[in-house]
């Protein structure tokens, strides 16, 4: 069995998230510490711990993270300007939330390297 995260509460809406995108595979929300003018998060709404656990049997829905990404652009209207997709894995990947998410970050030209 694994353990439920705060993910998992705002896809259940037991606890608020500004959310502005869902469908039947996936949620999104704006991440709650903003680290660019748009920042906000696509999850699978089954959980999927972290990237290591990515595999044949979920390729279809973790790809949906990014086709929702990729409508939210367009809808939005950052997508020509463009936007940085990142998934975090693991301690040394800074990931802090057990439950897949593709942080996406857009509004002003994003450095590089992030560190
Ligand atoms: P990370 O890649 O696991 O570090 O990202 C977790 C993100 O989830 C981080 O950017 C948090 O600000 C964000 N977040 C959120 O948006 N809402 C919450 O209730 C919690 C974390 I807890």
């Amino acid at each position: 069995m694994t353990e439920a995260t705060i993910f998992d509460k705002i896809i259940n809406r037991e606890i608020p998230a500004t959310v502005i995108y869902e469908d039947d595979d996936v949620l999104a929300f704006n991440d709650i510490n903003p680290q660019a003018p748009i920042h906000f998060l696509v999850i699978p709404k089954v959980q999927i711990r972290t990237a290591n656990d990515i595999n044949n049997d979920n390729a279809e829905l973790v790809g949906k993270l990014y086709v929702a990404a990729a409508k939210i652009a367009d809808e939005m209207g950052f997508a020509d300007n463009g936007f940085r997709c990142v998934m975090n894995c693991n301690p040394d990947g800074g990931q802090t939330v057990y439950h897949i998410h593709l942080h996406v970050l857009a509004g002003k030209a994003l450095g590089w390297p992030p560190y």
